[in-house]
């Protein structure tokens, strides 16, 4: 591959609903750019970009994909995002490398989720946009009804090399309207083009170029490409289009600052200009090891470059610069300003990191990955692979920053979050396919908790004194609820040494050692306060551990103090259009939550609930389902409540079952 001046750079991310033809058009357009001599299919597992075996096995793209095309003199470095939700962690990479996207939506189905999720995020990066309708070979397909429902969006207008197509007669009045479309969009960026045009009625090819790509850069304007990807009609007009129209990372300035002096820094995609980049994706990669895929945003790199990582504050080395297309690593001396290419075994650098040369520190801003929507608890299959389990998830995760791994503070289960159910299930293939380590996913524990409703005055006394030395200790204690908030509340209101001073520290230690095990079904107690307010010892026999275990005997007797099993209740914001609010209340009551209010926002209803934990599990799933994955929600711990007796006599039972295997 030549060398390529910025200007003639195109960073183009391809995004879209799932299915809709992204590979397959990428895959055609790298094959009529001749830089394939076979087009692969997805049915067939040999396209450039889906070439994981996940993505072979299950015909879906999986994690993005570089596909760099030269083509017009241009060097089109094209990023294949994945459409399905489970993988939206895939898109926030790409979207901070590309000036520039094209976004596919299928003339079968026409608008969809994905298709409205790309578009507000492109347009939140400020990214300059070009619309493939793919499929438009396939039957039943209202090509017509799609554009129209585009045109509230953008301006409709086909890229075209005039030099290669032959129009058909009836396609005549078609294409003219097109190009009338297009002179108007150019003339519409600027007075002097608006003048020339509405003077002589029509624009030179100069202006045409000048007009329509300010328009497309500054997002005013929108080319829709008709295209069939398995018969490449329309592809090399898209082609042309995409080189001559989509801008240059020439055209943009990047601001970022040196994390310990704070100071500002402008930079430009210049190779002048010191060499400063951004990791946008990571590759666990089975032959080189870990690979950093970046956009350089200014300056050159060589093997010479004294690299420094940012965000890590540490100098870094590379073993290796790769240009990256699909699976295929070509070994490259130098990457320039606003290209895109990848470097092998950086030690401390992960994905959203900043790399720039030693003493000339530049940050860009971090890329934001989406929130969890869904746990599960890991758990290795086979016990004393829980090492192995846990070093390849974190590999792994280097890869799916969407994915985290965390231990649950109130559970202590290990618990791997993400997207949804697939992305999960993939990574756990993944974890035994790559690092061979079989581990077992499951819906996470509930943090439950036991509390007592009544007060109780209870006796612990333990007496042990049969030969040697013996153990006394004596305790009266009133048990009662704590206030609100509380979780353990000792109170001393020993009078007259009843017992003696030195020994109370240890009645609470054993009262505090036991609240782990409530007395209901063994989840952790709280909410208990616990006055001491009598009790006798020996002299010689009392001990510390005999008064932690009368505290412990006395402790015992709370499950006469009307014991009752707590959840956690979640403040669940649920964010959806109109038309499904009703579904989800109904959904929301099925649940055992209760509804706190709606509001409008975001042009979406809000709608504000409570609901125990237990009944949110795989809530992402069925939101999805329910909403054709246009809801999303946000949720939050916000208190205990009891447990309706109904539910509660299940868990107890359960549990119980559950730590009889555990002593086991
Ligand atoms: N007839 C026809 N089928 C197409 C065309 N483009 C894609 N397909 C088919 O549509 C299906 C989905 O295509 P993909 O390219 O995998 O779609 P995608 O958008 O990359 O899907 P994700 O990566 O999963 O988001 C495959 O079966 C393709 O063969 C087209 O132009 N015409
Ligand atoms: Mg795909």
């Amino acid at each position: 591959m030549k060398d390529y001046m910025v200007k003639d750079i195109r960073n183009i991310a391809v995004l879209g609903h799932g299915s809709e033809g992204k590979t397959t058009l990428v895959e055609s357009m790298l094959y009529a750019a001749g830089v394939i001599d076979r087009q692969g299919r997805v049915e067939d597992g040999n396209t450039v970009s889906d070439y994981d075996p996940e993505e072979i096995k299950r015909h879906i793209s999986i994690s993005a994909s570089v596909a760099p095309i030269e083509i017009h003199g241009k060097k089109l470095n094209l990023i294949d995002v994945p459409g399905y939700f489970d993988f939206a962690g895939e898109m926030a990479g790409p979207l901070a490398a590309v000036e520039g996207a094209l976004i596919v939506v299928s003339a079968v189905t026409g608008i969809s989720t994905g298709f409205e999720k790309a578009w507000n995020e492109t347009g939140k990066h400020g990214l300059a946009r070009f619309i493939a309708i793919s499929q438009v070979d396939r039957e039943h397909i209202n090509y017509r009804a799609v554009l129209d429902s585009l045109r509230g969006k953008a301006f409709t207008g086909a890229g075209k090399d005039r030099h290669e197509i032959p129009i058909p007669e009836d396609m005549k009045p078609l294409v003219e309207e097109a190009l009338e479309a297009c002179h108007e969009a150019a003339a519409s960026t600027s007075e002097d083009l608006m003048e020339k045009y509405f003077d002589e009625g029509q624009l030179s090819d100069e202006e045409m170029l000048r007009g329509l790509s300010a328009g497309i850069y500054e997002g005013s304007i929108v080319p829709v490409a008709p295209v069939s990807s398995l018969d490449g009609i329309g592809v090399r007009p898209l082609l042309y289009a995409l080189a001559m129209y989509m801008p240059s990372p020439m055209e943009h300035t990047y601001h970022g600052i040196n994390p310990k002096t704070k100071s500002m820094h402008i930079r430009h995609a210049d190779m002048s200009e010191s060499f400063t980049a951004q990791v946008f994706k990571t590759i666990a990669d089975p032959f080189v090891g870990k690979l950093s895929l970046i956009k350089v945003v200014s300056g050159v790199l060589t093997q010479a470059t004294p690299l420094f990582n940012a965000n890590a504050d540490k100098p870094e080395k590379a073993a290796g610069i790769f240009m990256i297309r699909g699976k295929k690593q070509t070994p490259v001396s130098m990457l320039c300003a606003g290209d895109i290419g990848a470097l092998s075994k950086l030690q401390y650098t992960s994905t959203g990191d900043s790399l720039c040369e030693i003493g000339k520190v530049v940050q860009y801003d971090s890329i934001v990955f989406p929130a969890p929507q869904l746990s599960m608890a890991v758990y290795a299959k086979k016990a004393g692979e829980e090492d192995k389990v846990f070093s390849g998830l974190a590999r792994l995760c280097e890869e799916q920053p969407d994915v985290i791994v965390a231990k649950d503070p109130m559970t202590t289960e290990t618990l791997i979050s993400g997207q949804g159910e697939l992305e999960l299930e993939i990574v756990r293939q993944k974890l035994l396919s790559k690092f061979g380590a079989d581990a077992l996913f499951k819906d996470p524990k509930i943090a439950y908790r036991e509390s007592i409703r009544k007060t109780i005055k209870v006796q612990g006394r333990h007496k042990k004194q049969s030969g040697g030395h013996g153990q006394f200790g004596d305790v009266w204690i009133e048990f009662s609820p704590a206030d609100e908030g509380v979780d353990f509340e000792f109170v001393d209101a020993v009078v007259g040494g009843a017992v003696p001073r030195n020994f109370i520290p240890s009645v609470e230690k054993g009262l505090r050692e036991n609240l782990v095990k409530g007395v209901l079904a063994g989840f952790p107690m709280t909410g208990l306060r616990a006055k001491l307010y009598d009790g006798s010892y020996h002299p010689v026999d009392s001990s510390e551990m005999a008064f932690k275990t009368a505290a412990r005997i006395a402790y015992k007797q709370c499950i006469n103090a009307s014991p009752v099993l707590l959840e956690p209740i979640m403040h669940v914001e649920v964010s959806v259009p109109d038309e499904y609010m009703g579904d989800i209340m109904g959904d929301m009551n099925k649940r055992r939550g209760r509804i706190l209010g709606m509001e409008q926002s975001d042009g979406k209803q809000l709608i504000v609930a409570e609901v125990p934990q237990a009944e949110m599990f795989k809530y992402a799933t069925d939101l999805r389902s329910m909403t054709q994955a246009k809801g999303s929600f946000k949720m939050s711990f916000e208190r205990y409540e009891e447990v309706p007796a109904a539910i509660s006599a299940k868990i107890i039972e359960a549990h119980k079952a559950d730590l009889a295997d555990d002593e086991e």
